[in-house]
């Protein structure tokens, strides 16, 4: 009887710890969680710099300037598959207040110019294309306006509220909105009191499957450099934003790198970087183009570090990828399918080690090797130090990278962990790190071992692991 009421009693405890952790911690909503899967999309700066090899417009320039002689957005999604990206982003509308669309809100307009007689729309064809190419959409949306003559009163708000409107509803279903903190018009510039509360409403109620960029999101957060890099080992997708604001009045920059262990809100890091030196297309850059093992580093840098990257390509004069961003990009889309091609633990056979907890609901509950982010272990965490999942390879390989993937839909729990590889008897460190989140990739010198193990230094709350792959890249 004593060991029937015990066991109930025991099971009451670990029921309501399982439901404790559900919601106690910040978690990604259904639109984070698809964006955290997006991981690496191309950004598009196209529109009159391309055409004045300037980077940020006056806003005066005339329309007819914009005057693409060959634009093909099927290229540049065709190259977006094949570099391994997911989605693509375009500059809706940078500073310069120029719209690729022939907007309503606006006089400064693809309408406006020569190119197509004026029936031109780079949104549209973009569009198609990446739905043509099984890629998601998202569009940037400068607050900023060098042009609007209603830039500096509050109508302007009516009038950004009105043109995101349009955009929401014109393309179909968006996965990202970006709103660019920057403002360039100085001390004594116009001021622009901007609504944004209003614009997140629209945002929501018009496409509430697309994740908000900005300082302080509300979706998800700039990584607070634009070398695309997260600079440490520790990168939590929570973020205190109280008292903050977007653009000059941000968060530290190594605070939106790093995130806050107890941020109140899930709001992940998005790494920004150009291909090039500059965001826009400038021809004398074609010998500056970041190679595929630059291109290699900044992934490792972002996606491998739990955050999302989003990397720059900007069309030439033509409407086209140029050769040499495309060869680069190509290239490095090889080197990523070759290189998580094999995971070498997938239907290897896992080795017990005291340490895994049974508890969690069946449904969700699956192996790390799985191949599966939707499902995870527990573990149990009483005991510090402990190796947490370890595999037999059953006869000696070679690697020199391995994968980890944390449940975020729990929220993120990991502080640090190792990764320890056996030698004869004897077990020996082979990386170390901090946080995991959506992901962590670390590479080291390729050892040749038969026996791996993970081992949870510290953690916030119960650790949910939902993969461990390992390969030799
Ligand atoms: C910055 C802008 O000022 C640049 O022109 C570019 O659009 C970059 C992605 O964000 O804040």
């Amino acid at each position: 009887m004593r060991t029937l009421l015990t066991g109930i009693l025991f099971f009451i405890f670990l029921t309501s710890q399982v439901l404790a952790q559900k919601t106690s911690l910040p978690h990604p909503t259904a639109a984070q969680l698809a964006w955290h899967d997006t991981e690496f999309y191309l950004f598009f700066h196209f529109g009159p710099n391309t055409f004045t090899n300037l980077e940020w417009g006056h806003g005066t320039e005339i329309e007819d300037l914009f005057n693409p002689t060959a634009l093909d957005c099927d290229q540049w999604c065709r190259i977006a598959k094949q570099a391994g990206a997911k989605g693509v982003i375009i500059t809706a509308k940078h500073h310069d207040g120029f719209c690729l669309w022939p907007s309503k809100y606006s006089k400064h307009t693809v309408r406006e110019s020569k190119w197509r007689n004026g029936e031109g729309d780079v949104l549209r064809e973009l569009a198609e294309a990446a739905r043509r190419n099984g890629l998601k959409l998202g569009f940037y949306l400068s607050p900023w306006d060098r042009n609007h003559p209603q830039y500096g009163t509050p109508e302007y708000n009516e009038v950004y509220a009105n043109t995101l409107t349009e955009l929401l509803t014109s393309y179909g279903e968006l996965f990202e909105i970006w709103w660019d903190g920057a403002n360039g018009e100085g001390p004594n510039g116009k001021r622009q009191v901007y609504d944004f509360h209003r614009f997140e409403k629209i945002a929501a109620q018009l496409q509430p499957n697309a994740v908000i960029f900005s300082d302080i999101g509300p979706g998800c957060r700039w990584a607070g450099n634009e070398a695309g890099l997260i600079l440490t080992e520790t990168n939590w997708c929570t973020l205190d934003t109280v008292g903050f604001q977007r653009g000059a009045g941000g968060p530290p920059q190594d605070t939106l790198n790093q995130g806050n262990i107890n941020g109140a809100n899930w709001m992940p890091a998005e790494c920004d970087v150009s291909i090039r030196p500059g965001w826009f297309y400038h021809q004398e850059e074609d010998e500056k183009v970041k190679n595929p093992d630059q291109l290699w580093d900044l992934y490792l840098n972002s996606v491998g570090k739990g955050a999302n990257l989003i990397l720059n390509i900007p069309p030439d004069q033509r409407g086209r990828i140029n050769a040499r961003d495309s060869v680069s990009l190509v290239s490095f889309g090889q080197k990523l399918r070759d290189g998580f091609d094999m995971n070498l633990l997938k239907g290897k056979k896992r080795e017990s080690t005291g340490a895994r907890c049974v508890f969690a609901p069946k449904r969700f509950v699956g192996e790390v090797n799985d191949g599966d982010r939707s499902t995870y272990e527990r573990v149990r965490f009483d005991r510090v130090g402990e190796a947490v999942v370890q595999f037999d390879l059953r006869r000696k390989k070679h690697f020199n990278t391995i994968v980890l993937r944390e449940y975020i839909a729990d929220g993120q729990r990991i502080q640090s962990f190792k990764v320890e590889a056996k030698y004869g008897q004897k077990w020996k460190e082979i990386a170390q790190s901090k946080t995991i989140g959506a992901r962590k990739i670390i590479q080291f010198p390729t050892i040749k071992s038969r026996r791996i193990r993970v081992i949870v230094l510290e953690a916030k709350d119960m650790p949910l692991l939902s993969e461990v792959e390992l390969y030799k890249i």
